[in-house]
């Protein structure tokens, strides 16, 4: 059959397609960094671990919904027919609306899914599930949901988030970057709606030709890559608000600031600046007390602000920073900083986010709006903060604070995931095992039995991105991307797409749900109003035949810079921000007036829940950071290619500094025991000093392998950080996940080594 034009979050690429099977694949031929994710696609396609067809966990089909749902995860699963699932699954929905209401069906469905913008599996259930009369959503995303709450009081929009200053203003007009979290290319391998540039590499190199210096600051000196030369400086983790603010006060007490900027283009420096200098607490947040905090000595903090004055200089923010106990503050901070600097709106100068944690991040935005699939309303407009998925489950009508509000739980009674995996990506899992044994029905769409999927009650086996046609595209990347269909359906496999039409002809809102289009006839609608859309920007795209026929739609590499705020600086009273004050609130009168002593209002030093600072060091003195894996994204294909060879002995594996081995008697490729009060887990070591003292840094996305299946608080076999860490809102104000801020202790394992389980599916019976 030959060479297959697809895509994924991982890249453009050609599957090699034989005899009706994918035998391979090759990265999109213009991709100058492709990545080794890419390969294990073949392996994963075909993997045991596939679900093979509709399986209905025991308890559940014997006793109905609710049935036995104290041992969710350890059942066994029972396959029915197509028609039969389906028929229990619309006979549900329909009891839940009526006995509880909209609000009781949770479809929140955080995940990642595919990269094609039509088959976007949580977009295809948040449709089907507004055509039903709508459900409980989640509000932001585990990956920023401080930053997505903080930054619009601070700076009335998210462009220093989304519309960074581009990659070509920092090569040309910045002299010194100074990047919190690092910037390297390990996270640049994915971008959400797939990539046919891999451009951070070739940014990232241009930018030290140009001899640019750059400063990293990180636990992990490997998070910027060697090519850059940086300067390594390794605070201890989640200390990095009081480095601030101690460089904030080197500038401002040694008249280094920018008092004109503060006045013009800030509200409230004096408030904050009262904080800094100690003036009511007596306690000046200077190098020395900065030093004391961070573990980097005062000099060091002192050249640095020095050099920040007198130098064009881009101070940048990973998202990292703000998966941390009071999160909010690491971002609001550096813009304050960045303030105190002056230089936000000139060419290479200021500050932004998220540089290197994702692959468009730094690239021009680009001018056509991708092609999307709508949702549409949800007519419950009910919510929960994303990361408060467990507290929901476990507190139904309990209050809680967000954002400035009294909100509720709602009492949820059904589940319906579709694209994301909690058992991968939520904070405790142990908590995450008990709540997901409260409500009556679960029900998962998922291609490959993950904990996720073990964990349901109704397992729908979806199709993977090759089994079906889309389109891949992303407003930071340079390509629109035809993703032709490899393959037929593996074993039972159906598209999110088809289950759900199934369904809405059950229910009766089949049109509602299809508007009368089958796949092609959805892709060639989404792709025209893009078109459309690009027409009004004066950008001419090929018709749709000619795009598919063609493989994908190219937009040469913009020759110009964009520098974010640049027109606020010229004119601040034209451009105004979106703030209450029209200007960089240093000072935010509306979040002083919600009143929360964990996120007051201006940016200040809190100390967080666990950090190698604080009293609970004596105990478990290792800050596990649990970054995300250089193998794979999150936890998918765990199974296969670059991140089934990585694993040691099996699991995981775990960095940890020499040092910190050898006083435990630790060597390299070991299996160590991580835990923790919370729970406990393997992983196999590999030492480096690459890696701050005090620190373990174990990747996410170990698939979740408990020894006894369905039990809380069992040991983790296979190395998944989450077992650890600690599921706790960063701050009433964003409740956002804090996976950064955890405390562990490690021990060689010497016992017999349990064989790992996670990839082999749950036990079936007969039906
Ligand atoms: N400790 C710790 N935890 C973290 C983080 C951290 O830094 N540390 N990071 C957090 C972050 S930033 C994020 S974004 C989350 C990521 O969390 P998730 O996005 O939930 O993780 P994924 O593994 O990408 O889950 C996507 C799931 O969708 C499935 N899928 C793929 N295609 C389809 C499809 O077409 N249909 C259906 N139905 N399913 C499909 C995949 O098999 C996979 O199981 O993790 C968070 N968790
Ligand atoms: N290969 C790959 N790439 C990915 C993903 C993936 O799963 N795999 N996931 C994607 C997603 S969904 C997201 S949201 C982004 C996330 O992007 P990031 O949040 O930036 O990614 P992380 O790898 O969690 O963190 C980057 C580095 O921050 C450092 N760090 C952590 N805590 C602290 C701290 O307190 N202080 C300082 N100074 N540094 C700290 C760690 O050393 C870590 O390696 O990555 C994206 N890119
Ligand atoms: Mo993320």
């Amino acid at each position: 059959m030959g060479n297959i034009r697809h895509s994924a979050h991982w890249g453009a690429f050609t599957a090699q397609v034989e005899e009706g099977r994918v035998v391979g694949v090759k990265p999109f031929e213009t991709d100058p960094n492709p990545t080794p994710i890419l390969q294990g696609m073949p392996e994963a396609l075909y993997h045991d671990c596939r679900v093979a067809e509709p399986m209905i966990r025991k308890g559940w089909l014997e006793n109905g919904p609710g049935g036995k749902r104290e041992l969710r995860g350890g059942d066994p699963f029972v396959p029915v027919s197509w028609a039969k699932a389906l028929d229990l699954v619309a006979d549900e929905l329909v009891r839940v609306k009526r006995d509880h209401g909209n609000e009781a069906i949770f479809g929140g469905s955080y995940g990642w899914s595919s990269a094609g913008r039509f088959h976007h599996a949580k977009t295809q259930l948040q449709r089907f599930l507004n055509c039903h009369g709508g459900f409980t959503a989640q509000m932001h995303s585990y990956s920023i949901a401080a930053g997505l709450a903080i930054i619009p009081h601070i700076l009335g929009d998210l462009r220093s988030l989304r519309a960074v200053s581009s990659w070509r203003d920092i090569a040309d007009n910045t002299e010194l970057v100074v990047a919190f979290g690092g910037i390297g290319t390990k996270n640049a391998q994915v971008e959400p709606g797939g990539a046919g540039e891999h451009s951070t590499e070739k940014w990232l190199r241009r930018v030290v030709d140009a001899g640019v210096k750059m400063v990293s600051i990180t636990p992990l000196r490997d998070d910027t890559p060697d090519y850059m030369n940086a300067e390594w400086l390794a605070p201890r983790p989640n200390s990095d608000v009081a480095l601030m603010l101690g460089l904030a006060h080197t500038l401002v007490s040694e008249g280094l600031h920018d008092p004109a900027f503060l006045d013009r283009y800030c509200t409230g420096f004096e408030k904050f600046e009262a904080y800094l200098l100690g003036k009511n607490d007596g306690q000046p947040k200077d190098a020395e007390w900065a030093a004391a905090i961070t573990a980097i000595d005062a000099d060091t903090i002192r050249g640095l602000a020095r050099r920040m004055a007198s130098k064009r200089t881009m101070i940048t923010t990973a998202y990292s920073l703000q998966r941390g106990d009071h999160g909010e503050q690491t971002w609001w901070m550096t813009a304050v900083l960045g303030a105190i600097v002056g230089q936000v709106g000139l060419p290479g100068g200021g500050f932004g986010f998220g540089y290197g944690s994702m692959q468009g991040q730094g690239n021009p935005i680009d001018p056509i709006t991708a092609p999307n699939l709508a949702a549409g309303s949800n007519p419950t407009g009910s919510f929960i903060p994303v990361a408060r998925i467990a507290d929901l489950l476990l507190h139904p009508g309990e209050e809680y604070q967000f954002n400035g509000e009294t909100r509720t739980y709602p009492d949820t009674r059904m589940i319906y995931w579709c694209g994301g995996n909690p058992f991968h990506h939520h904070q405790d899992l142990n908590r995450l095992v008990h709540a997901f044994q409260q409500p009556e029905t679960i029900i998962v769409h998922e291609p490959w039995w993950t904990a996720t999927a073990r964990h349901a009650d109704i397992v729908l086996p979806a199709t993977t991105t090759l089994e079906r046609n889309d389109i891949g595209s992303s407003s930071r990347d340079r390509f629109i991307l035809a993703m032709e269909k490899a393959v037929e359906p593996v074993g039972g496999a159906r598209n999110d797409f088809d289950i759900f039409s199934g369904l809405a002809e059950r229910l009766g809102y089949t049109e509602k749900f299809t508007e009368g289009r089958d796949e092609r006839q959805w892709l060639r609608h989404l792709y025209d109003v893009a078109r459309q859309q690009a027409a009004r920007k004066k950008v001419e795209l090929p018709d749709f035949d000619d795009f598919w026929e063609n493989g994908h739609v190219e937009v040469p590499e913009p020759d110009f810079a964009n520098t974010v705020f640049s027109e606020f600086r010229a004119d601040p009273v034209a451009n105004k921000l979106r703030t209450p004050s029209g200007k960089i609130e240093i000072f935010s009168e509306k979040i002083d007036g919600f009143g929360y002593d964990d996120c007051p209002g201006h940016p200040v030093w809190l100390e967080p829940v666990e950090w190698l600072g604080g009293a609970e060091a004596a105990k478990y003195p290792l800050h596990l950071m649990s970054n995300q894996p250089a193998t794979r994204l999150h936890a998918q294909m765990d199974c296969a290619g670059a991140s089934r060879v990585s694993k040691i002995k099996g699991r995981e594996p775990a960095a940890i500094h020499p040092d910190d081995a050898a006083a435990r008697g630790i060597s390299e490729g070991d299996v160590i025991r991580i835990f923790n009060d919370r729970g406990e887990t393997l992983a196999g070591v590999t030492l480096s000093d690459a890696v701050m003292p005090g620190v373990v840094n174990l990747a996410t996305g170990a698939w979740y392998d408990p020894a006894e299946p369905g039990k809380v608080g069992t040991l983790d076999k296979h190395g998944n950080p989450n077992v650890l860490t600690l599921d706790r809102g960063t701050s009433q104000l964003a409740q956002g996940p804090i996976a950064h801020s955890t405390l562990v202790e490690v021990a060689r394992f010497d016992d017999a080594l349990p064989e790992i389980t996670a990839f082999t599916g749950p036990v079936a019976e007969a039906s």
